[in-house]
């Protein structure tokens, strides 16, 4: 297959700009009109990327924005529910979370950390102060997971299969079939009334999500308290790797910038080590272990290559990635191809996602390996064809999941196109 005409690609960045335009909602993105209505976090943090590309007070202001929602805690919130929207499940009411800005009481991976130092780059007389500002609320959100999210082995571990971003990752299989969740209650699911829901998680997943939201919301989201006989805790590469990358950006940006490092060295060396224990040896790749006891999930999955983007020489993913890549043509699968949990059309159990593949490619490449600029040229054909939609079936490229996405229109004007 080949590329589209250089002449088309011009009229891709517009589209791509549009689309990041309308999902604007004054000072922060929704990723798709209609299925995500309010601000997610990592969402949000590649929406700063591309509006970076034209116009990057407004990527700034992005970011800025995410951290108003900051909790006392240092904890970001995954989702902030800056006005209320009937059309996403669940709301401000199920969550119950008492923030500055009515949220959600989980994360998401920090990518933030990572991509506030790229806008200081792009201009640093532009961004320095803002940098500055952002600084120590990068700097709590960073403590915040040292503290609260990191078991015994020195791993990071989420609490709830939408912290890692990945929602049906086969990663929280083992985890989710200790939980009974038969006193969740009544609930509506909003999300299949916007997408087919072959292409979303199951009834079987969405009991077990509501089910640990209710838990946690009962304990009154203290951390202290989540953290005694916690049901759920996978230690996860998506959030190790992406929160690796985020404390060492922010230590080569502060320490660049004159800031206030202290500490931050000895946090990157303990991810640094911690990054062992996700490191499955009997399948030779990065994975995810429920942290109860201490099953590998066995799936290679798109997170088991950000390695490279956390910063790990780690050739020996190279041949994983080439295994692939041979497998599925359309990018990385969020789920091999060849593994028997494999489900082309369902989300984060096989879909491609560009905004993985950009941290994957951009990491390959970093750390000397060819295939990146593979990853890179595969993201670019399948958006090229198919559109800014929210993920791709990897076998065959074809579009899923929403429309307009934000993320994807991001990735495409920052890395992909
Ligand atoms: C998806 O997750 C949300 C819950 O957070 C959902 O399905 O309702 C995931 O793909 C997540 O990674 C993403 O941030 C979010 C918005 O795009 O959608």
């Amino acid at each position: 297959e080949t590329l589209a005409p250089a002449a088309d690609l011009s009229e891709r960045d517009a589209a791509a700009r549009a689309i990041l335009i309308a999902n604007d909602r004054g000072g922060y993105t929704v990723p798709t009109a209609g299925l995500y209505p309010y601000q997610w976090n990592w969402d949000s943090a590649f929406a700063a990327l591309g509006f970076a590309r034209f116009d990057l007070a407004r990527a700034w202001e992005e970011i800025e924005t995410l951290f108003s929602g900051q909790w006392d805690s240092g904890m970001v919130p995954h989702i902030l529910f800056h006005k209320p929207d009937p059309g996403y499940f669940p709301g401000p009411d199920v969550w119950g979370c008492s923030g500055p800005i009515a949220s959600s009481g989980i994360t998401q991976p920090p990518v933030a950390l990572s991509f506030a130092t790229r806008l200081l780059a792009a201009d640093p007389a532009l961004g320095a102060a803002r940098f500055a500002a952002l600084y120590p609320k990068m700097r709590k959100w960073a403590d915040w997971f040292l503290r609260w999210r990191r078991d015994e082995k020195g791993a990071v571990f989420v609490i709830h299969p939408w912290e890692s971003g990945r929602d049906n990752a086969p990663d929280w299989d083992n985890a989710m079939d200790a939980i009974d969740p038969q006193d969740v209650g009544y609930y509506e699911r909003r999300d299949t009334q916007h997408v087919d829901a072959s292409m979303r998680p199951t009834k079987y997943d969405y009991d077990r999500y509501i089910w640990l939201v209710k838990r946690a919301r009962a304990l009154g989201w203290d951390d202290a308290a989540m953290a005694q006989d916690n049901p759920f805790r996978v230690a996860d590469p998506t959030m190790h790797f992406t929160l690796m990358r985020g404390v060492r950006d922010l230590l080569a940006a502060g320490a660049a910038q004159g800031l206030d490092v202290d500490g931050l060295a000895d946090q990157l060396a303990a991810l640094e080590a911690g990054a062992q224990a996700l490191f499955n040896p009997g399948m030779g790749f990065y994975d995810s272990y429920n942290c109860a006891n201490g099953i590998w999930s066995n799936a290679l999955t798109n997170a088991s290559f950000l390695c490279w983007f956390g910063g790990l020489k780690a050739p020996e993913m190279g041949a994983h990635l080439a295994r692939v890549l041979d497998a599925a043509p359309y990018g990385v699968p969020s789920l091999a191809p060849f593994d028997p949990r494999f489900d082309a059309m369902r989300y984060w159990r096989g879909p491609t996602w560009a905004m993985m593949n950009m941290m994957i490619g951009e990491g390959a490449s970093e750390q000397g390996i060819a295939l990146g600029e593979e990853v890179r040229a595969r993201t670019r054909e399948v958006i090229g064809k198919y559109g800014f939609v929210e993920y791709f079936d990897p076998m065959t490229g074809a579009a899923a999941g929403g429309k307009a996405f934000t993320w994807t229109a991001a990735v495409w004007l920052a890395w992909a196109g």
